[in-house]
């Protein structure tokens, strides 16, 4: 950050795609993290816009749609609300929670385009792409699936194969095949708007390196190798349905590309806001005097980083990111999250399985957050870090200096009296906290700032576990009222300093303290609690994990293993052919054969060779079902024979029909075996 004041904050999140749930990744990548910020923020006094909205275009809608048989809208629309639903629920504080469908986005992701379009921004070409000519249309990389040249796993998408994680692109895939149709893809010329990244590579590196060096190491790292590689003129519009309409002549049936409308979405979104509460949304774009800030996960760095800031720079109208603090990974129980392999917690089914217990899942991801590396969560450990921290630490403390003001004060704040040295000390260590969590939060360590905020409450424990009021009462009365005055004190600074973190656990504690106002500035000091006031009935914070608690959760993850197991050993059937008019099937004269003779044709360890009579003639048949049948244990069977196949040779022999077996999903081979009285030559129809 520049040492410059800022007057106001545009804080974004990542727009989750509104194709599905979003999950602990999400949360501990970008939502919890961003929603500390804008909250600290918001304390400290500062405007504050936090934006956010549903992604709700691109090809993974539009594939979602499919899987479940119904329309992109009525996609978007379902995990819209759900996720809508859910961020409310569990206390991420977005000013806005907008969608990439609503018109304002349409019409400013529209004109975005047309004005880079305008200035001459983009440059027009045409290349040959793959195109389904069945279902007429163009390809986008993920519709279509072939074998993977690296792995051969057969049913790698055209820009990734999911099985050995290689990037791909669509021409590499052996043996290609459209997802709409299943057809073989053809190339078809078509004209894209490309927009030349590589123009702004000097420009992008100076910017980043010698202009923002205290950018996270990650993040930095990212953009350095994106810089390295060269950058090259990416498409910014495609041949899909599901889109926003490309505004230029010459582009009928094309759309914007969704990684050049969303993030626009976070302008749109803002000028939504804007119009509801009065302001200029332009104060929160243009001005520089304002502060962008995206918080994202770590797939989204090129685009946030590398190709937002220069669409924004050729626009030359807006302000740039002045920090992208990328997150890593979260995994789950040692194993990649995955919504495809329902391997993951999802937020709404966390919120309806602990409806009170926001707060614990916020803290763990928090203090558990994947920084600087991928991390791990473990239930085991959000237990540990509700038992041992959150309850045996912050919530024991609160209750300690609660309970003993009403038991021995009726609930009011008694008066400081002379200090000791330990008061002194509590006081100087109360003081330093504020200050260690802000400079924590101004360098987006979230961790190392909930660590700060626990240590507080540990300070508070500590001081009344040295100080023991509850032996004192009898003695000293007058030095039970400087150390609960002292301890509530720092109860006060808790309230405060844990909202961002905690904010439902803040909101219980200051009516708990009848704390009407709050300000960042106020923790740390003593005069946050007032002699004489009254306080309220402590109620319980945190409560207790139990074994059974967790273990019912890896139980369910060790169910949906289970199942992906058993889905995986399904075996798979060779895909359904296409369909075929009656006269065609009627073409074929299949009947009932009886193998009368059969032998091993010589040098070959894969042929057999029969006599079959086929009530017309005993004819010679050659098949490749030596590896799977003996010659003995074939004759005197009863068999299925194609006999109007034309006759081929095969290794020297005519072979004159073809006897019809059952291949298993692992190339074994079985018998069709009609009835033992079905007659020689009987047709089968
Ligand atoms: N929807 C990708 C994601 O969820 C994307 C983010 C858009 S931010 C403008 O990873
Ligand atoms: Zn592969």
């Amino acid at each position: 950050m520049s040492n410059k004041e800022f007057k106001r904050y545009t804080i974004t999140s990542a727009l989750p795609y509104a194709n599905g749930p979003v999950h602990i990744g999400h949360l501990a990548g970008v939502y919890v993290p961003a929603d500390i910020y804008a909250r600290f923020l918001r304390l400290k006094g500062r405007d504050v816009a936090f934006i956010c909205g549903s992604d709700e275009h691109g090809v993974a809608i539009e594939l979602r749609a499919r899987k479940e048989g119904v329309t992109p809208q009525q996609v978007v629309d379902k995990y819209h609300e759900q996720i809508k639903k859910s961020f409310e629920q569990f206390g991420i504080s977005f000013d806005i929670y907008s969608r990439t469908s609503s018109a304002t986005h349409h019409k400013t992701a529209s004109d975005f385009f047309k004005k880079l379009n305008d200035h001459g921004k983009f440059v027009e070409q045409s290349s040959e792409q793959f195109y389904d000519p069945k279902a007429k249309q163009f390809l986008a990389d993920r519709y279509i699936k072939g074998t993977c040249p690296t792995c051969s796993f057969p049913e790698a998408y055209g820009d990734q194969c999911e099985n050995c994680g290689s990037t791909l692109s669509p021409a590499e895939l052996i043996n290609p095949k459209s997802m709409l149709s299943g057809e073989s893809p053809v190339m078809k010329e078509t004209k894209h708007w490309y927009f030349p990244l590589d123009q702004y590579e000097e420009w992008l590196r100076h910017w980043i390196v010698e202009e923002h060096p205290e950018w996270k190491s990650n993040v930095a790292g990212q953009c350095k190798s994106w810089l390295d590689n060269g950058l090259r003129p990416r498409p910014m519009t495609r041949d899909l349905d599901w889109g926003i309409p490309v505004p230029v002549e010459g582009a009928e049936g094309k759309v914007l590309y969704v990684w050049f409308d969303a993030p626009i979405g976070y302008i749109s979104a803002t000028k939504d806001w804007a119009a509801s509460v009065g302001k200029n949304w332009e104060d929160y774009w243009k001005s520089e005097d304002t502060r962008l800030i995206h918080f994202i996960g770590k797939d989204n760095i090129v685009f946030h980083c590398v190709i937002f800031p220069a669409l924004l720079k050729a626009d030359g109208d807006y302000i740039l990111p002045d920090n992208v603090p990328a997150n890593e990974f979260l995994n789950l129980e040692s194993n990649k999250i995955s919504t495809s392999r329902n391997w993951a917690v999802w937020l709404h089914e966390y919120l309806e399985e602990f409806p009170d217990k926001q707060d614990v899942l916020r803290y763990v991801l928090t203090a558990n957050a994947p920084e600087t590396k991928d991390n791990d969560f473990t239930w085991k450990d959000f237990q540990t870090r509700n038992n041992s921290e959150l309850v045996a630490i912050f919530g024991n403390f609160i209750n300690r200096a609660v309970v003993l003001t009403h038991k021995y004060f009726d609930g009011k704040i008694p008066s400081r009296n002379e200090l000791t040295e330990r008061d002194e000390e509590v006081i100087a260590a109360i003081r330093t906290y504020p200050e260690k969590i802000e400079k924590s939060l101004e360098q987006f360590r979230f961790r190392e700032a909930s660590t700060h905020l626990m240590d507080l409450a540990r300070e508070g424990n500590k001081y009344l576990a040295d100080t023991e009021p509850w032996k004192l009462i009898k003695t000293d009365q007058s030095r039970v009222e400087t150390i609960m005055n002292i301890a509530l004190q720092l109860a006060g600074s808790l309230a405060i300093l844990s909202e961002p973190f905690l904010p439902f656990t803040s909101d219980k504690l200051r009516k708990m303290l009848n704390q009407t106002e709050v300000a960042w500035s106020m923790a740390g000091g003593l005069g946050l609690m007032a002699d004489g006031q009254q306080i309220n009935e402590g109620v319980l914070l945190f409560d207790k994990i139990e074994d059974e608690t967790v273990e019912a959760q890896v139980q369910k993850l060790m169910d949906t293993k289970k199942a992906n197991e058993a889905a995986n050993e399904v075996p798979k059937v060779a895909p359904a052919k296409d369909e075929v008019v009656f006269d065609d099937f009627m073409k074929m004269d299949l009947r009932v054969g009886e193998i009368k003779t059969a032998e091993k044709v010589e040098k070959s360890n894969k042929l057999l060779k029969f006599t079959v009579d086929t009530g017309l003639d005993v004819r010679t048949i050659v098949s490749g079902v030596a590896k799977h049948f003996t010659a003995e244990e074939m004759v005197g069977r009863k068999v299925v024979v194609m006999s109007n196949l034309a006759p081929r040779k095969i290794m020297g022999i005519e072979s004159q029909g073809m006897l019809l077996f059952a291949e298993n999903a692992d190339g074994s081979l079985k018998a069709v075996s009609p009835d033992k009285d079905a007659e020689n030559g009987a047709g089968i129809a």
